[in-house]
C-alpha cells in the first residue's frame, strides 16, 4: 500500500509541475490586449477625427524614432485575419479599445456611422469566430477638439461629454459587448501627460517648462484624475441604471500597477513604500471603492487636491464590478530624505515622499526586457493580488495587461526575432504566481490578457519597441509571423 500511496503522490507532484489553461479555475479568461491609436492606422479613414496622440506624435521630437501611428499595424483593415491569430492560439477574449473619435470625430455632436459601423463588423467578427469582446472606452485619444475648445480632461465639461459618448456606445454594442473598461491607465495619462509631459497632450511646467508650453506639473494631474474618476462614476452610474438590467455586462477600469517593495526593512522605508502605492493605485482605486482619496494624499497634496462633495463621494463608492490591472514589473521603494529633486521640479511626482526605482545598491531587481521601465519580477504579481484582496475585500481581477518586450534590432533576421524564450518564460513564470495567488492565496482573479497580440506602436517610444507574440514585419506589408511563445500558449491553452 505505502508503494501505491507514493507512486500516487508522485505522479501528483509530477502533475503540479504542468501548467496549463485546466489548472485554472473554470471560466478564467485568456486573452490578448491592444489599442485602438496602437493598432489600427486609417487615421484619416471612415471619418475618424484627429485626437490629441495624431497631434503628439505628430509634434517633431517627441516620439523617440520619429514615427508616428499613421498606420500602425493596420488592424482597422486586416482585423479579420488577426482574429484567427487569437482563434488559432486558442485565446477566449480580446480587449481592444474604441476610439473615440471615430464615434464622435468632434467628441460631440453628430454620430459618424461609418465609425459605428466599423466597431460593429470588429465585434460581430470576433464573437463569429468564439472571441469575447472586452472593451476599453478611453484608451488615451482624446479627439482633439475637445483639446481645442477647453483643454480636455482639464474641464469639468469633459465628464459630459465622455458620458455622452460613452452612452452611446453602450446602446450601440452593448448588446453584444459584456465587458467595459472606461479607462486605460488614468494613472499613467495624468502624470505622464500633464506632469512630465512625455505623452499627449504634452503639458508640464518642470524644468522652467523647457519641455512643454503650457501646463502646471504641480496641480494639473490632480485636476485631470479628479475629472477622470467622476467620468468613471458617472458611467458606471449610468450603465447600473439604464443598461445593465437589460444587457447584464460589468463596468471596471484597468489600473497600471508597479508592485514596490522596501529597499530596506526600516520603518521608513516601509511607510514610504505604502505612500508609493497610495500615489499610484491608491489615488484611483480608494475613491472607486470608499469613496475619497488615501488619507496620505489628502495630507501631503493640501490644497491642491480637489475635493468630492457628499454626492460625488456616494456615486464613486462601490463603482467597480472588477479591478482591471496592468502589470509589468517591481520596483524597490525608500523614503525620500531630502526632497531636492521635488524643490527642483515642482511637480506631483515628489508628493508621495517616496523614490522607487528598479536599482538597490546598483543591483538591478530582476532581469531586464526592452524597456527601461520593465524589469522581470514574476512574484511580484503575487504579492500584488494579494494586496489587493486584503486591503479592497478581494473584489474579482482582471489581469489586462502582462507582457514584455524586445528591441526591435533592424539587424536581425525574423527568423532570430521569432525565438522568444525569455518572452515564454516570462509569461510562464508571472501565470504560476498568479495561479498561486489564486489556488493557495485565494485571491479573486478571473482573467489574465497578454500585451500584446501583435506588436505595435509603443507611444513615444514608437516601433522600437517589440511586444507582440506575433512579430510584425514593418519592411514587408506588415505581415504577421508567429513568434515561439504563440506555440507556447497555443499548447497550454489547447491541451487539457
Ligand atoms: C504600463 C506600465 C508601466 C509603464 C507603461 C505602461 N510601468 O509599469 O512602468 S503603458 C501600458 C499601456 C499600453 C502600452 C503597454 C506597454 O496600457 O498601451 O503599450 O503598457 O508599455
Amino acid at each position: 500500500a505505502l508503494v501505491i500511496v507514493l507512486m500516487v503522490l508522485e505522479v501528483q507532484t509530477c502533475l503540479a509541475q504542468i501548467m496549463n489553461r485546466a489548472s485554472f479555475p473554470k471560466g478564467f479568461v485568456f486573452g490578448t490586449a491592444s489599442s485602438a491609436y496602437q493598432y489600427e492606422g486609417a487615421v484619416k479613414e471612415g471619418g475618424r477625427g484627429p485626437t490629441v496622440w495624431d497631434t503628439f506624435a505628430h509634434s517633431f521630437g517627441k516620439v523617440l524614432d520619429f514615427s508616428n501611428a499613421d498606420v500602425a499595424v493596420d488592424q482597422y483593415h486586416q482585423f479579420d485575419e488577426d482574429i484567427q491569430l487569437m482563434k488559432d492560439m486558442g485565446m477566449d477574449a480580446y480587449r481592444f479599445s474604441i476610439a473615440w473619435s471615430r464615434i464622435f470625430p468632434n467628441g460631440t455632436g453628430e454620430i459618424n456611422q461609418a465609425g459605428v459601423d466599423h466597431y460593429n463588423n470588429l465585434i460581430n467578427a470576433l464573437l463569429a469566430n468564439g472571441v469575447e469582446p472586452y472593451v476599453t472606452l478611453y484608451h488615451w485619444d482624446l479627439p482633439q477638439a475637445l483639446q481645442d475648445r477647453y483643454n480636455g480632461w482639464l474641464d469639468q465639461q469633459i465628464i459630459k461629454d465622455f458620458a455622452t459618448y460613452v452612452e452611446t456606445c453602450f446602446q450601440k454594442f452593448g448588446d453584444r459587448v459584456k465587458h467595459w473598461i472606461t479607462f486605460n491607465e488614468p494613472h499613467t495619462f495624468t502624470t505622464q501627460g500633464y506632469d512630465v509631459g512625455l505623452q499627449a497632450p504634452g503639458r508640464c511646467s518642470i524644468l522652467l517648462h523647457l519641455l512643454c508650453r503650457g501646463g502646471n506639473s504641480a496641480t494639473e494631474p490632480y485636476i485631470v484624475g479628479h475629472n477622470v474618476l467622476l467620468s468613471h462614476a458617472t458611467v458606471a452610474d449610468i450603465y447600473k441604471r439604464k443598461y445593465k438590467p437589460k444587457q447584464g455586462g460589468s463596468v471596471g477600469i484597468s489600473f497600471d500597477v508597479i508592485w514596490f517593495e522596501p529597499a530596506t526593512n526600516s520603518t521608513d522605508d516601509i511607510e514610504a513604500t505604502q505612500r508609493a502605492q497610495d500615489f499610484q493605485l491608491g489615488w484611483f482605486i480608494e475613491p472607486l471603492t470608499f469613496g475619497n482619496y488615501p488619507s496620505s494624499m489628502i495630507s501631503r497634496v493640501g490644497s491642491r487636491l480637489p475635493r468630492f462633495t457628499k454626492t460625488e463621494s456616494a456615486l464613486l463608492k462601490g463603482s467597480l464590478d472588477f479591478v482591471g490591472i496592468n502589470h509589468y514589473t517591481t520596483f524597490y521603494a525608500r523614503n525620500n530624505t531630502s526632497n531636492i529633486i521635488g524643490f527642483l521640479l515642482n511637480d506631483s511626482t515628489a508628493d508621495s515622499g517616496a523614490i522607487t526605482l528598479p536599482f538597490k545598491d546598483l543591483q538591478p531587481i530582476g532581469d531586464r526586457a526592452h524597456s527601461i521601465w520593465l524589469y522581470i519580477v514574476p512574484h511580484g504579481i503575487r504579492s500584488l493580488m494579494n494586496y489587493i484582496k486584503e486591503k479592497y475585500g478581494n473584489p474579482p481581477v482582471i489581469i489586462t495587461e502582462n507582457g514584455m518586450d524586445d528591441s526591435n534590432n533592424p539587424f536581425a533576421s525574423i527568423k532570430d526575432a521569432l525565438k522568444d524564450e525569455k518572452r515564454i518564460k516570462y509569461h510562464n513564470d508571472y501565470l504560476s504566481n498568479l495561479l498561486a495567488s489564486i489556488k493557495e492565496d485565494g485571491c479573486n482573479v478571473k482573467g489574465y490578457f497578454v500585451w500584446s497580440l501583435l506588436d505595435n506602436w509603443e507611444w513615444a517610444a514608437g516601433y522600437t519597441s517589440r511586444f507582440g507574440l506575433y512579430f510584425v514585419d514593418y519592411n514587408d506589408k506588415l505581415k504577421r509571423y508567429p513568434k515561439d511563445s504563440v506555440k507556447w500558449f497555443k499548447s497550454f491553452l489547447t491541451s487539457t
